[in-house]
C-alpha cells in the first residue's frame, strides 16, 4: 500500500467513479466516506490520520480521453479545499460531463483566487476555500513514477504530493493479553495494575484508525537472544514460579503472585547464606526489585512474545524498512540481568541492541531511552560496554521512581565510560526544555555513528495527563520528537516502554510514529 503524504484535500475527475475509489482504496488505504446520491462521486477519507485529508473523486464521463495506460484514470488533480461540504458545493457549479481533456477548467466557489496557473489560466486561490482544478497532463505523465508531482515548469507549487512512503511495519501480538488482571501496591493500597492489557489495544486500534501501517505476528526467536542479556537462572526463576505458587497453595490462581521477600544487597552482611528455597515462586523475591512485577499464568509467555514483538521489528528494519514499531507489551527498561521490576520481565531494548550486535553484524548501537522513568535495566547491561550508547530522558530519579538510577553523574564505566547519559528532568517539563536535552543526546548518537537502527525506548508516560507521571507533554510533542529524532537520518525500531493515560495513548503513538516517518 502506498502512504498519502501532505494531501490536502484533493479533487480527483475521472473516468470510472467506482474504479477510481475502488483504487484510492486499495492503493492508498483510502476509505470510501460517501457517495452522494445522484451523483457520480465519490468522497473518500485518507487513512494518514493527523494531517487529516479529503478526496473527492468525480467522475468526467467516458467521452474524456483516456489516459495513459496503468494511470487508473486520473485526469485532473486539484488541491485546496477547506471542506469536504465545500468539494460538494464545488461539484455542483461542474458539469457531470466537464471532461475536454486538453483544458483545465477552474471552479472557484468561494472567490478568492488571486493568482491564475501560467500554463492553464485556472485560478487558484489563496485561501483555502478555493477549490481549482489544473494542468491535468504533468500529473498522469508522472502517474505510474510514484504519483503525481508537481509540474516543474509551473510556478504554481501544488500543496499536493503524493508520496511513494511504504506502511510501518506494526509488530503486535495478542500473547499479552493474558498477562492481566494484575495488582500493584502504592501507597500501601492494592490498586489494578496500571499497566493493563487495554494499553496495547489502544495503541492498536489508534494506529489501525489512522492507517498507513502493516500489522504483523512476530516470529518466534527462542530464548537464545534473550540469554544473551539475563542470566539463565532469571528464566528459570521466572517460568517457574507461578506453577509453584500454584501448587504449593501460595495463590488460588486468581490472584497474581507478589513474593513478600525480596533479598537486597544489604541482606548478608558479613553472613555466608546457606541457600535458596527450591520452590521459584518463593526464590523469585531474590530476582525483583518491586512489587510493580505481579506474576500470572500468562506473564512468562507475554513476555516471551513482547521479546519477539521486539526482535521481530528489529528484523524488519534489518531488511531496510526505515522504521518498525514493536507494540511490547509488557515493556522492558527497568529489567536488568538477574532481576525484574517496574512492569518488565525481559528487556526489549536490551535484548535488540544485543542482537543487533550478535545477529545484526553492527558495531555499534545506540538506545534511546524517552520513557518517563530511568532504564535502569538496560543502563546496567550496558554499562561497561564500549559498542553501546544508552541514553536516557526522564523525570529527575530524585523524586520519580526507581529513584536509585538515572542521575546525570552516572555515566558508564570501563569501556563504557560515557556511554551511559542521563537527562533527569524537573516536575511539569514540557516540550521545551524536552527538546533541549533531546537536542543534546541526540549529537551525541550523532558523534558515536551507530552503524545499526536506533533502538527507541518509547514511553508515553511523559505525556501531561499520565496518572503515573509528572512532566508536560502534549500529543504533538511527540510528533515534534520525532521529527527530531527522524533528523538523525537512521534507520529506527520503536519499542513500547511505558504510558498510562489510556484515552491518550493511542494518539500519543500515532503522534511520534508520525513524526518520525515525516519527510
Ligand atoms: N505503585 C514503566 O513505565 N511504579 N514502568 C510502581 C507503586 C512502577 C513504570 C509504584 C512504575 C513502573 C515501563
Ligand atoms: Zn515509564
Amino acid at each position: 500500500m502506498f502512504n498519502v503524504t501532505r494531501l490536502n484535500h484533493a479533487v480527483l475527475w475521472v473516468r470510472d467513479a467506482d474504479k477510481a475509489a475502488d483504487f484510492y482504496h486499495r492503493v492508498f488505504g483510502f476509505e470510501e466516506l460517501e457517495r452522494p446520491q445522484g451523483m457520480r462521486a465519490a468522497f473518500m477519507r485518507s487513512p494518514s490520520g493527523g494531517n487529516h485529508h479529503d478526496l473527492g473523486l468525480f467522475e468526467v464521463g467516458a467521452e474524456a480521453p483516456r489516459p495513459p495506460r496503468g494511470s487508473v484514470g486520473l485526469y485532473h488533480l486539484a488541491w485546496e479545499v477547506g471542506t469536504i461540504e465545500d468539494l460538494a458545493a464545488a461539484a455542483k457549479a461542474v458539469p457531470a460531463t466537464t471532461g475536454s481533456a486538453s483544458r483545465c477548467t477552474a471552479v472557484t466557489p468561494t472567490a478568492t483566487s488571486s493568482r491564475s496557473c501560467g500554463r492553464c489560466r485556472a485560478r487558484r486561490g489563496a485561501s483555502t476555500r478555493t477549490l481549482a482544478l489544473c494542468c491535468r497532463s504533468t500529473w498522469t505523465r508522472s502517474w505510474r513514477a510514484g504519483g503525481p508531482v508537481p509540474p516543474s515548469s509551473s510556478r504554481e507549487a501544488p500543496v499536493a504530493t503524493l508520496a511513494r512512503v511504504a506502511p510501518v511495519p506494526v509488530i503486535r501480538s495478542g500473547a499479552h493479553l493474558a498477562h492481566t488482571g494484575l495488582i500493584e501496591l502504592t501507597g500501601g493500597r492494592e490498586i489494578p495494575c496500571w499497566e493493563s492489557p487495554e494499553r496495547a489495544t489502544a495503541i492498536e486500534s489508534a494506529l489501525r484508525a489512522a492507517g498507513g501501517f502493516a500489522f504483523e505476528e512476530p516470529t518466534e526467536h527462542g530464548r537464545e537472544p534473550i540469554l544473551a542479556v539475563h542470566d539463565a537462572d532469571l528464566l528459570e526463576v521466572f517460568e517457574g514460579a507461578w506453577t509453584d505458587a500454584l501448587a504449593a497453595g501460595a495463590t488460588d490462581g486468581s490472584r497474581a503472585w507478589i513474593p513478600d521477600t525480596y533479598l537486597l544487597a544489604a541482606y548478608p552482611g558479613p553472613m555466608t547464606l546457606g541457600g535458596h528455597p527450591a520452590l521459584r515462586h518463593q526464590r523469585l523475591g531474590a530476582y525483583l526489585f518491586d512489587t510493580a512485577t505481579p506474576i500470572v499464568a500468562g506473564t512468562w509467555s507475554a513476555a516471551l512474545a513482547a521479546v519477539d514483538v521486539a526482535l521481530t521489528a528489529a528484523e524488519r528494519v534489518a531488511v531496510g524498512a526505515p522504521l518498525a514499531y514493536g507494540l511490547c507489551r509488557p515493556p522492558g527498561h527497568h529489567a536488568a540481568r538477574r532481576m525484574l521490576g517496574g512492569y518488565c520481565y525481559f528487556n526489549n531494548a536490551a535484548i535488540v541492541a544485543e542482537w543487533l550486535r550478535r545477529e545484526g553484524g553492527a558495531r555499534r548501537v545506540a538506545i534511546l531511552d524517552i520513557d518517563y522513568h530511568h532504564g535502569n535495566g538496560t543502563q546496567q547491561v550496558f554499562w561497561e560496554r564500549g559498542d553501546i550508547l544508552y541514553l536516557s530522558l526522564h523525570a529527575d530519579p530524585g523524586r520519580a521512581y526507581p529513584y536509585f538510577s538515572g542521575y546525570a553523574a552516572e555515566r558508564g564505566s570501563g569501556d563504557g565510560d560515557g556511554l551511559t547519559r542521563n537527562w533527569p528532568l524537573p516536575a511539569g517539563a514540557s516540550l521545551d526544555p524536552y527538546a533541549t536535552a533531546l537536542a543534546e543526546a541526540l549529537r551525541l548518537v550523532e558523534a558515536f555513528a551507530p552503524d545499526a537502527p536506533l533502538v527507541i525506548s518509547a514511553g508515553f508516560d511523559t505525556f501531561e495527563r499520565d496518572p503515573i507521571g509528572d512532566l508536560a507533554l502534549r500529543t504533538a510533542d511527540y510528533a515534534e520528537i520525532g521529527r527530531m529524532v527522524r533528523g538523525l537520518g537512521l534507520p529506527m525500531v520503536v519499542l513500547q516502554e511505558g504510558g498510562y493515560a489510556l484515552d491518550a495513548l493511542g494518539d500519543n503513538a500515532l503522534a511520534l510514529l508520525t513524526g518520525l516517518r515525516s519527510a
